[in-house]
């Protein structure tokens, strides 16, 4: 397999040469567990590990390989590899660490587009879809919708729920597909451009893997059917994320997520809810928070029914959750300064004895 297959271009070729990296391999990250990574080049796939001093000057989770990553490697005779460097990301999906606030974790690096998959049956919750979208626009990648598990609904349901979708979310392209039956498959597939890579998100149990598995006619990621009968108990050593299909689509799957916490830093939320910010420019006051003020445009298109109510409240909450991001990150920036400044006194104090 060519480095090419697996997206790699002419600007990757230039951030590697700009970073001094000719005397390494390059690979792209796989698949990523617990600070061991599989990485694919043109050799083969290899585990690797990092160096200990790209460990030792990581300042946070970013500073460390995710899925979809290109890495500057040194590959050993067997199928273990050491990782130098990272090279500079084009875009990172990231949420906020489950737990831990003001902390940012990759979900995947260097993607291109994002399948937004919500399954038509139990699982397909509006509020959710924005989340991801705004996920998506502060990420820099392409947002679409993919709805899964139309077999098990109705035909008039189906149209019901694509309507819903298109009167909250404007210009994105919904797919409704069957893993199934395969219906839609044949214009879902045409999205899978050659050398792009597609990321999908979506909670556990809507159909991802299946997805994955019936578009690149192998069984490669485990499927929840599969876990519960079969395998049960059995250790799963390397599961790979990151797929090149038949058709030159790069595809990374991703196990569930429960929760999906706005880490927004890049104008995520107003994209995403831009008729929102366009009316609050109307706004009596500046600072107004759409909660309550008189004057408040925003407020009174949703009375007038021209904002939908549910939206604005899925707004508001999220809002909320930016808000309080920003403040715990800025508090856990500052924490990391100071114990920064902590080991140079002690450093300095050091060096002082020893003279
Ligand atoms: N009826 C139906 N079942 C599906 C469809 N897609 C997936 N499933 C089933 O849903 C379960 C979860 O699928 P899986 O691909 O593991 O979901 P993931 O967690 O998103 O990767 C499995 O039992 C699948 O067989 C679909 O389009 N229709
Ligand atoms: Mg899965
Ligand atoms: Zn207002």
């Amino acid at each position: 397999m060519k480095l090419e297959d697996l997206g790699y271009n002419d600007t990757l070729e230039k951030l590697r040469i700009d970073n001094n990296l000719r005397d390494f391999e390059i690979g792209r990250v796989v698949s990523e567990h617990k600070e061991r990574y599989i990485v694919r080049t043109e050799q083969g796939e290899f585990e690797a590990e990092i160096t200990g001093n790209l460990r030792f000057s990581a300042r946070n989770r970013e500073d460390f390989p995710a899925v979809g990553d290109w890495v500057a490697l040194t590959t050993y005779d067997s199928d273990f590899s050491i990782i130098h460097k990272i090279l500079p990301r084009f875009s990172t999906i990231s949420r906020q660490a489950v737990g831990q606030f003001g902390e940012i974790q990759i979900i995947a690096a260097n993607i291109d587009y994002a399948l937004l998959v919500q399954a038509a049956d139990r699982d397909f919750n509006i509020n959710r879809l924005e989340r991801y979208l705004t996920i998506c626009y502060s990420s820099k990648v392409s947002p679409a919708i993919v709805l899964t598990k139309t077999d098990l609904i109705s035909e008039p349901a189906k149209v019901e729920i694509i309507d819903n979708i298109n009167q909250r979310i404007k210009n994105i392209p919904v797919f409704a597909i069957s893993n199934e039956t395969r219906d839609g498959y044949d214009s879902l597939k045409k999205i899978f451009e050659k050398g792009k890579t597609f990321c999908l998100l979506g909670s556990s149990g809507v159909g991802k893997s299946t997805l994955l598995n019936n578009l690149s006619g192998r069984t490669i990621m485990k499927t929840d059917a599969i876990s519960e009968s079969t395998n049960k108990g059995k250790h799963i050593t390397s599961h790979r994320e990151l797929t090149v299909l038949e058709n030159g689509g790069i595809l990374v799957d991703n196990p569930g997520m429960r929760e999906v916490g706005i880490a927004d830093t890049a104008y995520g939320l107003e994209t995403t809810f831009d008729i929102i910010v366009r009316l609050s420019r109307n706004c009596r006051f500046k600072d107004c928070t759409h909660t309550g003020e008189t004057g408040c445009s925003v407020l009174e298109a949703v009375e007038k029914g021209e904002i939908d109510k549910n939206s604005y409240e899925n707004y508001l909450k999220m809002e909320k959750e930016k808000i309080h991001f920003e403040s715990s990150a800025t508090e856990r920036r500052k924490k990391d300064k100071d114990f920064g400044k902590m080991v140079k006194n002690y450093k300095k104090d050091m060096n002082k004895n020893m003279y």
